[in-house]
């Protein structure tokens, strides 16, 4: 049986890919954060009863900024593979806090591959790690490929940019199965509720539920290539399980913008919208209605405003990605459209949008929470 560690165990990717695993039949341990509150709901389904002598899926704490503590579990698990996706993955708050970015994504990859270097696992632990279209930044070229060169717009893209070195580095220098997996953005219903895509289903069938009035967004007019989370992580997986270790594009090869995405939602919710203003002024109008949910959206109701809150001091305007290396050497293609994606996020929002308005109407409504 082969082992895997996953780091970002408890996020929208190491939720997937420890599924995944655990369904190819591995021992998957998993590293998880000390928090003031349970934070693995997103992997309570696949623990609970597993903690058995035999159990497969295991739980570790643990921080990518703590060496000491990633050396001792890497020494007792000697695993065949890990899969680094733990990050302060938010590109918007890596502007608010630049050296805790730079400490978990950079100095946390490069603790594990040292970890790895230290305890003589080299020749037998394979190496992925979480790299992002981000690091293209302001692009120079499209569609994006592997040999695209890199301009990163943001401490978060700048920290990736230094651990996606680093794993070429170790990999040349030390000959370690080291892969980089550019992957372009990816979502789902188990999107972290801050990053666009999920802030707009949620939002939407919040106000489809009338348990909000408004959604506020910064730039509607960035561009995307959106994939479905699910997809993206067996190719995380197949990454290292070929001969030679390689770093891989992967993306769709379609480009939606921000705005198209609202307009896809709020169609999913029998609504259309027009836009009217311009930059900060701009604001979306409920234009006509199909399907009145629950009487809560009227014509004429303002439900999207820009708030500059939501700009960044450096934008990412466009990402395309070309994973023409990904299709001839992987097999890899994409089998969920941004539109089927978007569909499924809002389905999955609007019933936990329609659990709220239940609990509200019995007088047990639960704060509505902050969004970032
Ligand atoms: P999430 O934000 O959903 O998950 C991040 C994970 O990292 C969480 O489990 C989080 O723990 C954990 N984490 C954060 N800080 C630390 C730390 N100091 N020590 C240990 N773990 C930590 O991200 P995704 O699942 O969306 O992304 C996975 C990886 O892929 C990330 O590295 C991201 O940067 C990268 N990536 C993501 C893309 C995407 O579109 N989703 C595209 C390209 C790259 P907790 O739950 O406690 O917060
Ligand atoms: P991104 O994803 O920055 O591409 O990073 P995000 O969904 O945060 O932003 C995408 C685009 O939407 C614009 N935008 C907003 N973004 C957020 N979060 N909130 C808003 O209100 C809002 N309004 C407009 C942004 O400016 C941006 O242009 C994600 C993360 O998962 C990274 O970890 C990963 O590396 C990259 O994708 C690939």
């Amino acid at each position: 049986m082969k082992t895997a560690l996953i780091t970002g165990v408890t996020g929208q990717d190491g939720s997937y890919l420890a599924e995944f695993l655990l369904e190819k039949g591995y021992q998957v341990h998993g590293i998880k954060r000390r928090a003031s509150q349970l934070n693995t709901d997103r992997i309570d389904h696949i623990y609970q009863g597993t903690q058995t002598e035999h159990a497969r899926f295991r739980l570790h704490y643990g921080d990518l900024t703590d060496s000491s503590n990633l050396t001792r579990i890497i020494a007792q698990i000697a695993p065949d593979e890990i899969y680094n996706l733990g990050a302060q993955s938010h590109v918007a708050v890596s502007f608010e806090a630049p050296e805790y970015t730079a400490d978990v994504d950079a100095l946390g990859t490069l603790r594990l591959l040292e970890a790895i270097r230290f305890l003589g696992l080299e020749k037998k632990t394979r190496f992925y790690q979480a790299s992002t279209s981000e690091l293209y930044g302001q692009v120079q070229q499209s569609p994006q490929s592997e040999m695209t060169p890199f301009h990163p717009r943001s401490p978060y893209a700048v920290a990736k940019m230094f651990a996606y070195w680093t794993c070429v580095n170790y990999r040349e220098a030390y000959g370690m199965f080291a892969c980089n997996g550019i992957l372009f953005n990816h979502e789902s219903p188990r999107r972290g509720e801050t990053f666009v895509t999920r802030k707009i289903t949620r939002g939407l069938a919040n106000i489809a539920m009338g348990l909000s009035d408004c959604l506020y967004l910064g730039n509607i007019d960035a561009k995307r290539d959106w994939g479905h989370a699910k997809d993206y992580v067996e190719m995380q997986w197949l990454m290292l399980q070929q001969d030679i270790p390689e770093d891989y594009v992967i993306a769709t090869g379609v480009q939606h913008s921000v705005r198209e995405f609202v307009m896809w939602a709020a169609a999913e919710l029998g609504v259309s919208l027009r836009f009217s203003g311009q930059g900060p002024h701009e604001i979306a109008t409920v234009k006509a209605i199909t399907s009145d949910r629950a009487g809560h959206v009227k014509v004429g109701d303002v439900i999207m405003r820009i708030d500059p809150r939501y700009y960044r001091p450096a934008e990412v305007e466009t990402l395309l990605g070309d994973a023409s290396k990904a299709k001839e050497k992987l097999n890899w293609y994409p089998k969920t459209t941004a539109h089927e994606m978007c569909r499924e996020m809002v389905a999955a929002d609007l019933q936990e949008a329609e659990r709220h308005a239940l609990l509200k109407r019995h007088g047990l409504a639960l704060p509505m929470r902050i969004d970032a």
